[in-house]
């Protein structure tokens, strides 16, 4: 019986001596190149920061994060290119810019998908958000996390929307998607792509007379300098992803793999807790920076939901109809119906 004890205690001492060893190994020096399209100032920033101190500490020092903004790497769509072709290590960016290499993600674009934010978190984390996350590796990305972008809403410098007919013939600033462009040329906006990055200067110049965003960005990016008129419309909720190149990601160890998707899951609770604190501030920050503000009345509401519930069928088609209704059912549960 004492030789057993013995033996087992042995036996633990060695086990312990060899995952020691392992741990050394598991972490070689790595230099992740972590890019956004905010500034530092932006909940993005924020965010970027708490998730490149996370990875620093977790790997004791080993795997660094630079974290550089305001697309001084390139609009998301120049990102996502250099992570696939292994040039970048990481980046966060919009869900809607990914559509045209994942087309799952138009889901999340789909006006008035989610209700509030916890119906946001619940299908988001669950089985729906990861099976599009899981999408994207074919393509050479590795999805992580969803942060939070917000609820959208309008700006423009030519008159408050109150009405739908109130958006004809505005230039409105769109992002780089189908989705998008459709949904605003349907209520009657004069839709322009373009990428985040050129979006102030366009409105600086009138080149476009509005477009949409949550709260947090118009402040943060100081839309307000050249927007008059904010309507709240909270059309549609945006999710950011957390994305690693797949190249450089299938080069990493188990130990280093877990350092960032814990630093992911991190960085995630902390960003969604600071978005909605700074949102429910914003309302009164971007009133105070001159801006007049209305909201839509609860008929010009539902009229805008109808008509733009038109373009459902196109976004059903392009994520696939297996996906639409897990989505549905899913939301149907979380309502209690
Ligand atoms: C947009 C998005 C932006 C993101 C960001 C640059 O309007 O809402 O917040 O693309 O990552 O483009």
């Amino acid at each position: 019986k004492l030789f057993r004890r013995s033996l087992m205690a042995a036996l633990t001492v060695a086990a312990l001596a060899s995952t020691g060893a392992a741990f050394a190994q598991d972490f070689k020096p790595r230099l992740i190149r972590f890019g956004y399209g905010l500034n530092e100032q932006s909940n993005q920033g924020r965010a970027a920061k708490v998730f490149a101190e996370a990875v620093e500490k977790a790997s004791g020092g080993k795997m660094k994060v630079r974290a550089i903004g305001a697309a001084a790497l390139g609009p998301d769509t120049q990102m996502q290119q250099a992570l696939i072709g292994g040039a970048q290590e990481m980046m966060v960016g919009s869900t809607a810019t990914l559509v045209g290499i994942t087309a799952e993600m138009a889901l999340w674009d789909t006006p008035f998908l989610f209700n509030n934010t916890r119906e946001a978190d619940a299908v988001l984390d669950g089985p729906v958000g990861q099976k599009v996350l899981d999408k994207l590796q074919e393509k050479g990305l590795v999805g992580l996390v969803y942060w939070e972008n917000g609820f959208r809403n309008l700006t423009n410098s030519k008159r408050p929307v109150g009405k739908l007919e109130d958006l004809n013939g505005i230039k409105l600033r769109v992002m780089q998607n189908n989705v998008f462009l459709e949904s605003f040329k349907t209520l009657g906006a004069n839709a322009v792509p373009l990428p985040f990055s050129e979006l102030f200067s366009a409105m600086e110049t009138n080149t476009v007379d509005g477009q949409e965003n949550p709260y947090n960005t118009i402040l943060s990016s100081k839309f307000y300098e050249v927007q008059k008129y904010l309507s709240v419309t909270n059309h549609v909720y945006s999710p950011w992803v957390l994305l690693v190149s797949k190249k450089w990601w299938d080069g990493l160890s188990a130990a280093e793999k877990k350092v960032l998707q814990d630093a992911a899951r991190l960085s995630r609770d902390f960003e969604r807790k600071d978005t909605r604190e700074e949102a429910g501030r914003a309302l009164a920050d971007l009133k105070a920076k001159g801006m007049q503000i209305n909201e839509l009345s609860p008929a010009e509401s539902a009229r805008m939901r109808d008509k733009l519930t038109k373009v459902n069928a196109s976004i059903a088609t392009q994520v696939g109809m297996d996906l639409w209704r897990d989505t549905q059912a899913e939301l149907a549960k979380l309502r209690g119906q």
